[in-house]
């Protein structure tokens, strides 16, 4: 089972070999970046460890006459125009002979972490971008593997020979270059952008095409008489700061192939700013609930600090300190920024999930952080529905006003129940 392969680590005291603080690349951009992306990755998990699911079409989400949608299908499902976000119902109408796949989600964090492990061996600098997909400076590693392709090569087979799993790698001058450069010949594909080709290549694509360019972006754009991503690079940077502001200017800036903002236009930003705490507890821990109280205790104080110097996150990480003093450290992506202890909370309960179960090896410390830090006021800040923004401003109220009576009055004063829980046992 690959969810106890998890939490063999611990078991084997296989340490985690990634740096405590992720490293990322630099904002001076490096010259040559690297994006692997797996294909479509649920389901070649799904078919690798399921022969029989080979050749047929495969669809990973709701259970097959659910109302729930695709989380993502295999290229033989996308060739009857089924894709992720899709209805199940409407995937029976379009391939009714598609093998449907509950998912599966421990399963699908180990490979990724097991990925990350094997590109940190081919450079020193790994940013994991998501579940599945990462971009690694290659500007001083490549020329010693043969050159940018060569390099490019080695790091799909060691990904197919050691995971079994294909994945589509693009290499440029920029993480954007690179991440098109990914999607162009998907699957099992490998594309090297030469500088001088961005504009060749990718000049005629709509503006829709750029990672992180959605319909909202669109939009303004198109009202800009802007529809490609060569109208983007001819537009004047006036126009484009006064309409779109700053968003706008670096993506123009990052097609020209000037460096240092594309990662804004990724609405990615790779701060290594990051915020928590961490217990070290008086005996060592064997009971989930004890763990999970103080997992609770722990993001609502990382949160609290976050609030404090006006931040919103993305990234969490759970950190684990085994009995014999082993440290290990497993982290994901939330779906949006935020500052919410709850947030926080249940991906890190989902990270423990994939590494810990009673039974295991005794915790001695456990540790919450969150990273990607940004101010929401730089541009990507969490965005609400309409429907959903008075919900969370009564919410942001209440998290301030119980933070301001945390100062005055200490730590015990308020607190989820099942945080003091933890506090009053002094566990
Ligand atoms: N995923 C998800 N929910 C989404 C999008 C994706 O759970 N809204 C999951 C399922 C995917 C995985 O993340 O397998 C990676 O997402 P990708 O967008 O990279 O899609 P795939 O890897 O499935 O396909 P591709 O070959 O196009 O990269
Ligand atoms: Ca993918």
């Amino acid at each position: 089972m690959m969810r106890a392969e998890v939490r063999d680590r611990i078991r084997k005291g296989v340490e985690d070999d990634s740096p405590r603080r992720p490293r990322t690349l630099s904002k001076s951009n490096p010259a040559l970046v690297l994006h692997v992306d797996m294909d479509a990755f649920f389901a070649a998990i799904e078919e690798r460890d399921n022969p029989s699911l080979k050749g047929k079409p495969v669809v990973v989400g709701g259970p097959k006459g659910s109302r729930g949608v695709v989380t993502t299908a295999n290229y033989v499902a996308r060739e009857y125009g089924v894709h992720a976000g899709m209805s199940i119902a409407e995937v029976e109408r379009r391939c009714p002979d598609a093998i449907h796949v509950s998912t599966k989600g421990g399963k699908y964090s180990w490979v990724s972490v097991q990925l990350m492990a094997i590109l940190r061996r081919y450079s020193p600098v790994v940013e994991p971008y998501s579940i599945d997909e990462a971009f690694l400076d290659a500007t001083g590693c490549s020329h010693l593997f043969g050159g940018p392709e060569a390099y490019a090569n080695q790091i799909k087979q060691a990904i197919h020979s050691e995971l079994n799993l294909t994945a589509s790698v693009g290499i440029g001058p920029s993480r954007i270059v690179a991440k098109m450069a990914s999607g162009l010949e998907k699957p099992d594909g490998l594309t090297y952008v030469k500088p001088e080709d961005v504009g060749r290549i990718f000049g005629p694509m709509t503006v829709r095409t750029i990672p992180g360019v959605g319909p909202s972006t669109e939009i303004s754009l198109n009202k800009l008489n802007i529809y490609t991503i060569d109208d983007l690079a001819q537009a004047p940077m006036s126009m484009l700061q006064k309409f779109m502001g700053k968003h706008g200017r670096d993506l123009a800036e990052t097609i020209k192939g000037k460096s240092g903002a594309e990662i804004i236009a990724m609405e990615e930003r790779a701060e290594d700013k990051s915020m928590g705490h961490e217990h070290t507890f008086h005996v060592d821990v064997t009971d989930l609930d004890m763990l999970l109280s103080r997992l609770l205790y722990l993001s609502e104080k990382a949160t609290r600090r976050m609030r404090k110097a006006g931040y919103v996150g993305r990234v969490v990480t759970l950190k684990l300190r085994t009995h014999d003093f082993r440290t290990y450290d497993h982290q994901r992506k939330l779906d949006e920024w935020t500052d919410d202890p709850l947030k926080v909370y249940e991906l890190a309960h989902e990270l423990l999930n994939d590494l810990w179960r009673p039974g295991d090896k005794p915790i001695r410390l456990i540790g919450v952080s969150v990273s990607g830090l940004v101010r929401p006021d730089e541009h990507h800040g969490v965005q609400h529905n309409l429907f959903t923004a008075a919900t969370h401003e009564r919410r942001t109220r209440l998290l301030h006003a119980v933070d301001q009576m945390k100062d005055q009055y200490g730590e015990k004063v308020l607190g989820m129940a099942a945080s003091l829980e933890s506090l009053r046992k002094g566990w």
